[in-house]
């Protein structure tokens, strides 16, 4: 049997390499990926519309033929590898702002869930957005978050869970920085699949962020916020 002709990608118009890059994500083609990535990005496509047309999408049909036992762990492994290596050359490009930091978040995956692409994506689009990030990856117990809220002073503390048995960690996090008396201090946002506005604010988080684009719009409305009371107080002293 004739061997298949290897594909060429830049051959293919923009429509078609979108929809041959979201067949290489759920075949976890890692280099693939990383090509079509440079491809659209030559071709003037953004960096937002790449990460977000060609390969959030892609993973978003992973992720249903996950859940409908099409696709298993180990797949979904090597898709979720091609993934991060299409964002490894993006976000440098999301990051370039050259203004200087409006704001300091920490944000990390809680305690039990390894899940970090969206937690991942939410850091880059917040570094894009001009804010400091300090990642702290996956599987963090309530000590990380508190280290790293004494060592960074975040303005932001950002959470992620992707489970529904990871979930009520949060609130974990939230009760310890209430116990400390922190709890005011900083703006906590969550986010992840399973959750929801109404599980956010049982929890007492400030906000619950749907996707990444509304991590950021969230986080700078609070810095809004708390610029404008930081003004007010300065302002009722002089
Ligand atoms: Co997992 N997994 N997984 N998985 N996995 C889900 C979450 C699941 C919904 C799949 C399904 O339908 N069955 C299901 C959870 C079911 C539930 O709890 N109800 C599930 C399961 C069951 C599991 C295991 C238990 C499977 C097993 O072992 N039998 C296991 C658990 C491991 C663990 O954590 N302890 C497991 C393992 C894995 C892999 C390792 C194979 C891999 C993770 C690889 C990695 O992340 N490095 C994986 C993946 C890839 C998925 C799916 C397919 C895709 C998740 C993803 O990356 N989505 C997922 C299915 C799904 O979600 N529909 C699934 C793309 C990403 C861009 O979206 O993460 O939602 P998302 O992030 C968004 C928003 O949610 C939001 O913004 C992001 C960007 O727009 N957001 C935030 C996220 N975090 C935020 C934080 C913020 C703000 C916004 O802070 C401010």
């Amino acid at each position: 049997m004739a061997e298949e002709a290897e594909l060429d990608l830049n051959s293919l118009n923009d429509d078609e390499l979108v929809q041959q890059m979201h067949d290489d994500l759920y075949d976890g083609l890692k280099d693939e990926i990383e090509e079509s990535v440079n491809i659209l990005l030559k071709r003037g496509w953004t960096p937002y519309d790449t990460l977000t047309k060609a390969l959030v999408e892609g993973m978003r049909i992973v992720g249903i033929d996950f859940r409908d036992g099409i696709l298993f762990v180990p797949e979904v492994l090597l898709a979720a590898n091609a993934m991060k290596a299409g964002m490894f050359i993006l976000r440098p490009l999301l990051a370039e702002t050259g203004a200087p930091p409006i704001g300091k978040m920490i944000i990390g995956t809680v305690k039990g869930d390894i899940h970090d692409i969206g937690k991942n994506l939410v850091a880059m689009m917040m570094e894009g957005a001009g804010f400091e990030v300090i990642n702290l990856g996956i599987n963090n117990p309530v000590e990380n978050y508190l280290k790293a809220i004494e060592e960074h002073k975040p303005d932001i503390v950002g959470m992620s869970a992707l489970l529904t048995t990871t979930m009520p960690y949060m609130k974990v996090v939230i009760d310890a920085m209430i116990e400390k008396g922190i709890r005011n201090d900083h703006v906590v946002l969550v986010g992840g699949a399973p959750l929801n506005e109404q599980f956010a604010q049982s929890i007492g988080a400030d906000a619950y962020c749907r996707d990444a684009a509304v991590a950021v719009e969230t986080a700078k409305a609070f810095m809004a916020k708390r610029q404008g009371s930081v003004a007010a107080r300065q302002a009722g002293r002089s």
